[in-house]
């Protein structure tokens, strides 16, 4: 395992596989990180088509510092930079990932999934095992954005949080595969 400073996973991911091409080699990280401070890290990654597999957390907040606006946040949804809502005359639109990087040639497969329900959730697996055998057939680069909470951030109960992923993020990024 290896830790990489916040928005470079995309690259010493790339290292790391093209140095030791038989190893399975995947990333995780959250929107913050991935859609904000490194957007431009896995738009090259994915325009390469590294063989690798990014497992994005989104979570449409920066949870662990205090929960700034993130890139993804829903229409209306409240954080701390953003009390009232968020409101596009002012805050912006909510970046689309997985449709964005879809412009592109190099990924193999990209897919959206939010794991609120046991469907989901068998869904999420499915998603995260098509795009590691993707990685270890060596088709280019892939990746699994899985719809997520932050309770904490959020001021909601873990139950009402995976609601709200159905009822207001949902919508926006609609889960689904968006290249196979
Ligand atoms: C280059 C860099 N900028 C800023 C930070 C501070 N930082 C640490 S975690 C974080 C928020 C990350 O949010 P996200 O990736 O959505 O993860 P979450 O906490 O929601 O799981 C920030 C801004 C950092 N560690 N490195
Ligand atoms: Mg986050």
């Amino acid at each position: 395992m290896i830790e990489g400073v916040a928005r470079r996973a995309p690259a010493v991911a790339t290292g790391v596989k093209r140095v030791l091409p038989d190893r399975f080699v995947w990333a995780y990280q959250g929107d913050g990180d991935l859609a904000s401070i490194g957007t431009a890290e896995i738009i090259h990654a994915a325009a390469r088509g590294e063989n690798i597999s990014i497992v994005f957390i989104n979570n449409t907040t920066y949870g662990m510092t205090g929960g700034a606006n993130g890139p993804n946040n829903a229409y209306r949804q409240r954080s701390t930079t953003c009390p009232s809502g968020r409101d596009p005359a002012v805050n912006g639109y909510p970046i689309r990932v997985c449709e964005m990087l879809a412009t592109l040639d190099g990924p193999s497969y990209l897919a959206r999934v939010a794991p609120t329900s046991p469907a989901g959730i068998v869904k999420d697996k499915a998603g995260d095992q098509h795009s590691f055998e993707n990685q270890i057939a060596a088709r280019d680069s892939r990746s699994v954005e899985v719809l997520s909470t932050c309770p904490t951030q959020w001021r909601l109960s873990p139950i009402d949080a995976m609601k709200w992923v159905d009822t207001n993020i949902d919508p926006g990024l609609p889960a689904g595969r968006i290249r196979r």
